[in-house]
């Protein structure tokens, strides 16, 4: 794993894809790369709580080197979870296996909002462990920080737990603007903090999940969410890594998605990249988007939906290879290994070089 001494990660292809830049080859790397797909991870895994795993230096390091041993994607991702820097804050909140997240007392007041503990940056000394021995073991290969975007960790203090329509959450929105707000206001500065720890500690890129922001209308987003998503990249001030924001569904959004402060536009599986580039402006690269189920099939439709994504892309600025969403706990560990060869195969500058009329 350990690169040449002249190889940094500031300059790898993945930071190198964000900033629109040239590179070597397409960069792979896959949400959810660690976790249930992996048997080493089960095993690691078992008997530790899902949150007691999130803060334990050890096991952080351990998950997260995980897939880039095995699969050599061209990215790590801090193993860690979006509630965690609420949890680490003092709020009740449990990772039931096989549901997600489920919170104690969900937020349903104006006093619930106020009663939010904020996260104070000392209590992230484990992640800055972890994250200093993960630059270290990684060499060249970058390490990607992330933090829950306001609206989706929103999504799981008012639902209470994993909800599909999010419909409590909108009815709080609307009915409650100012504590809505406030709401939001207090999530973008706990998940700054997250990712300036991150950050500071030695990641090369990060990444703001607002998963389930598809929901919502383009101008309720561009109103309610957007300014509070675009404080989290504003916290992150100077700081001079690329900024990766992704959501699913996110179709209607995503010149929005765009303008909340993004170098890259992370885009699930239902519109093709060149539309996605068309959508998303000349300005910035996009990251994705093959689906997740395709994995589950048979390698030959594998292989040609890998070429299209491939091929889709060349309209977009950079493109980062990734799934339109989290890699499905059932995939063969074996076809995402696959899937990184294959890309690095057809991107290769070699093979560009080679095939005349590319
Ligand atoms: O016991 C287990 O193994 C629990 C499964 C699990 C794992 C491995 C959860 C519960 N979280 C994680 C890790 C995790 N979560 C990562 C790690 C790094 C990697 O990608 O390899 C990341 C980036 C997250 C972020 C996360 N958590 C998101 C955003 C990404 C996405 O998938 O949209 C969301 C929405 C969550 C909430 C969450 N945590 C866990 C689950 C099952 C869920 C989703 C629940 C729901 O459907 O609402």
């Amino acid at each position: 794993m350990s690169a040449p001494a002249s190889a940094s990660p500031a300059d790898s292809d993945l930071v190198r894809a964000a900033r629109g830049l040239p590179v070597s080859r397409t960069p792979v790397w896959f949400m959810r790369q660690a976790g249930r797909s992996l048997p080493e991870y089960r095993e690691l895994r078992a008997g530790t709580k899902m949150l007691d795993a999130c803060q334990d230096p050890d096991l952080i390091t351990e998950i997260t080197l995980q897939p880039v041993r095995r699969h050599g994607v061209d990215a790590a991702i801090f193993f860690s979870d979006i509630v965690l820097p609420l949890v680490v804050a003092g709020v009740d909140i449990e990772i039931k296996p096989g549901v997600g997240p489920v919170v104690a007392s969900p937020v349903r007041t104006v006093a619930d909002v106020d009663a939010l503990p904020d996260l104070d940056p000392d209590r992230l000394g484990f992640l800055e462990t972890a994250v200093r021995r993960l630059v270290a073991e990684l060499g060249a290969t970058p390490l990607i920080g992330f933090a829950g975007a306001p609206f989706t960790l929103a999504t799981y203090l008012i639902e209470g737990g994993p909800s599909k329509e999010h419909a409590g959450t909108k009815a709080f929105m609307y009915a409650e603007p100012e504590a809505w707000s406030r709401l939001l206001q207090k999530l973008s500065v706990s998940s700054s903090t997250f990712l300036r720890a991150q950050v500071d500690a030695g990641a090369s890129a990060v990444q703001l999940f607002d998963s389930w922001a598809g929901v919502l209308s383009a101008a309720d987003y561009a109103e309610r969410v957007l300014p509070h998503s675009r404080a989290v990249f504003d916290g992150l001030g100077e700081r001079d890594v690329p900024r990766i924001h992704f959501g699913v569904g996110t179709g209607e959004l995503l010149p929005l998605i765009g303008d909340a402060g993004a170098d890259v536009v992370g885009v699930d599986w239902r519109v093709p990249l060149d539309e996605a580039a068309r959508r998303v402006g000349p300005g910035r690269s996009l990251q994705g988007n093959l689906d997740p189920a395709v994995l589950l099939a048979d390698r030959k439709t594998v292989d040609r939906e890998v070429r299209r994504v491939v091929e889709q892309a060349k309209a977009a600025r950079g493109h980062i290879f990734n799934l339109g969403h989290g890699v499905l706990p059932e995939t063969d560990p074996g076809v995402l290994t696959h899937v990184v060869e294959l890309v690095h195969e057809l991107t290769a500058s070699s093979a560009h070089a080679t095939t005349p009329g590319r």
